[in-house]
């Protein structure tokens, strides 16, 4: 057990109120870690509030303890708050940034060069997930991980290396999640509820998405686009489109795929996605943006034909 993690367990056994929270818009990663975490810490008696800015996504309400999340923090002094995935502390948002009856702060992340924000910080780049970390946290206590803690890491997990196929989907992540299947969690009950349970609105916009297939710099790169109006005619949004910058990803000998989202009449967020040769974060700093190595994004002012020529003419004179 590492230095940090012992003094983690320390604090978690010499205090009595926690709260957790992580960070804007949050993916499974961030619902299912600081659920889990919240499901061991009450199930050896301690009192948990969970706080996220945004609400829960549709698609992980199923999780047990969802339905107890707050969108505020409630009026009283916590001995320990716990900070999950969030790379940067303002992303926890303005009302956790504000708030300040609390004892210790506990930072549990993945993301690399995360900021050393909290009193103790278990950040470890090579956990495939902030799940991860929970997970060596509970072990480290002896905790007996029960359905509802295993459903939450599980969760977690398998979101985070994109159903055990990115690069992070290292020894440890399938050694949790086995455990967690030893625990009772069933993988095509977790995976039918993740991926088998579309709204048909999304498919609709897919649809009109994918004849916007363009392919630059002889075939190293490739985009869609989704507009304001695709979305008035699918009756879908924004949420719904995670996941369409894979399409022009999966196509053989594109290393960068983009994906152009309207957000307004003259303004477009940009995503990068990359095969692992190339370092995408670059273009999206260049543009005023950040991100990883895999994945990246920025936003960039303009009509589609402006966006797109800036955007093309930065990838094309990298690549
Ligand atoms: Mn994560």
């Amino acid at each position: 057990m590492t230095e940090t993690i012992q003094s983690i367990v320390r604090e978690i056994g010499r205090n009595r109120s926690f709260l957790v929270t992580s960070h804007e818009g949050p993916d499974g990663d961030a619902v299912g870690s600081s659920l889990a975490l919240a499901s061991f810490l009450r199930g050896i008696g301690k009192e948990v509030c969970v706080h996220l800015q945004d609400p829960v996504p549709e698609l992980y309400a199923f999780l047990p303890g969802a339905d107890s999340v707050q969108a505020h923090i409630p009026d009283q002094k916590f001995d320990v708050a716990f900070v999950l995935d969030i790379g940067e502390l303002r992303r926890a948002g303005a009302e956790f940034c504000a708030f300040t009856r609390i004892g210790t702060l506990v930072n549990l992340d993945h993301h690399l060069g995360c900021e050393q924000f909290g009193a103790f910080n278990l950040i470890d780049s090579t956990a495939a997930a902030t799940g991860v970390l929970v997970y060596r946290i509970a072990a480290a206590l002896g905790f007996e991980f029960n359905f509802e803690t295993a459903l939450c890491l599980y969760v977690a997990i398998i979101t985070d290396t994109g159903s055990f196929r990115y690069s992070n989907s290292n020894r440890e992540a399938f050694s949790i999640a086995g455990q967690m299947i030893a625990c009772g969690v069933n993988a095509w009950d977790v995976a039918e509820k993740l991926y088998e349970n579309q709204p048909r609105r999304r498919l609709e916009l897919l649809a009109l998405t994918l004849p916007t297939l363009e392919v630059i710099k002889e075939g190293q790169a490739a985009s869609v686009t989704v507009t304001l109006d695709m979305y008035a005619r699918s009756g879908a949004d924004a949420e719904l489109t995670d996941g369409f910058v894979n399409y022009p990803r999966s196509i053989r000998g594109v290393e960068v795929a983009i994906f152009f989202r309207q957000v307004d009449e003259r303004r477009y967020k940009v995503g990068f996605r990359s095969k692992g040769k190339v370092n995408v974060a670059a273009f999206a700093a260049g543009l005023g943006g950040g991100g990883h190595h895999n994945a990246a994004g920025c936003t960039v002012d303009g009509t589609l034909d402006e966006v797109k020529s800036k955007v093309y003419g930065l990838v094309e004179s990298t690549l």
